[in-house]
């Protein structure tokens, strides 16, 4: 199962948010994740937090492609995430080698067929809306089967818009429109995501439905279930600190 490791560049993201705000904290810390064993550094330059406004493209390409270039000429493999086909053709461009978008193409028209045309792994999460809003939509009739219907449009969508399947990578997006209950009950079912044939990221890390007031004050929990979820036929996770992670699935 490979890490993922998070590398916000952002002032705002709910865990490691100002963190790595600058050039050169963004690098160290992608470099410190890359001796962790990283397998991929995922890196971003807008914050998807529940409540958060957009940033605009100009902002987002001057935060993070100027830190893609630096890790890729590190040897790090890179994912881009973004909503934006125009940051991810950029971000392809400077040495990234994966999409990472968490609208699954519904943000941005052109970002299927650029995905298809850049001809990267593409990670379509399951997503309703942009982050201001998000948790007015946190409503399901069975959280799981309307997830997986919901992320089957999206891989229809990106396999007509010429995406291959054996580019697209899935994730049900855990803690976007959903509620604690609708996370657990996704990471309960999650043999049913394994099921449909794609590989699945699972982006738990740190986040509020693993209790507990401050984000860092969850890393235990993420841990542990890292370790659960290392014998569900998953493809990855997505986490904040990679030693711990690598250490467990190594175990
Ligand atoms: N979560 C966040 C951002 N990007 N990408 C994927 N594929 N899956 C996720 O669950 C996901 C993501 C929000 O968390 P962050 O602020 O810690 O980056």
């Amino acid at each position: 199962m490979i890490v993922m490791g998070i590398l916000n560049v952002t002032p705002d993201s709910f865990a490691d948010g100002g963190r790595h705000n600058d050039f050169e904290a963004a690098v160290n810390r992608g470099q410190e994740m890359l001796a962790e064993g990283a397998d991929i550094i995922d890196i971003g330059g807008e914050s998807t937090k529940p409540g958060a406004d957009r940033v605009s493209e100009e902002e987002e390409l001057a935060r993070v492609i100027p830190v893609v270039k630096e890790l890729a000429k590190a040897g790090a493999r890179i994912s881009i995430d973004t909503m934006r086909a125009s940051t991810a053709k950029a971000a392809i461009e400077a040495g990234a080698q994966i999409i990472n978008d968490v609208s699954g193409g519904l943000a941005d028209p052109n970002m299927l067929p650029t995905a298809a045309q850049l001809g990267v792994p593409y990670i379509a999460m399951h997503w309703r809306g942009h982050s201001k809003d998000m948790n007015s939509r946190a409503v399901y009739g069975d959280v799981v089967k309307d997830v997986i219907s919901e992320i089957q449009e999206r891989v229809s969508a990106a396999l007509d818009a010429g995406i291959t399947k054996d580019k697209l990578i899935i994730d049900p997006g855990i803690g976007f429109a959903k509620d604690a209950h609708h996370n657990w009950e996704i990471i309960d079912s999650i043999d049913k995501f394994v099921g449909l044939g794609y590989p699945v990221l699972i982006g738990a890390s740190r986040k509020r439905f693993l209790g507990g007031d401050n984000p860092d004050e969850r890393e235990a929990a993420t841990i542990e279930l890292t370790k659960r979820l290392s014998t569900s036929g998953i493809w990855g996770v997505r986490v904040h600190s990679v030693k711990p992670h690598k250490e467990v699935l190594n175990s």
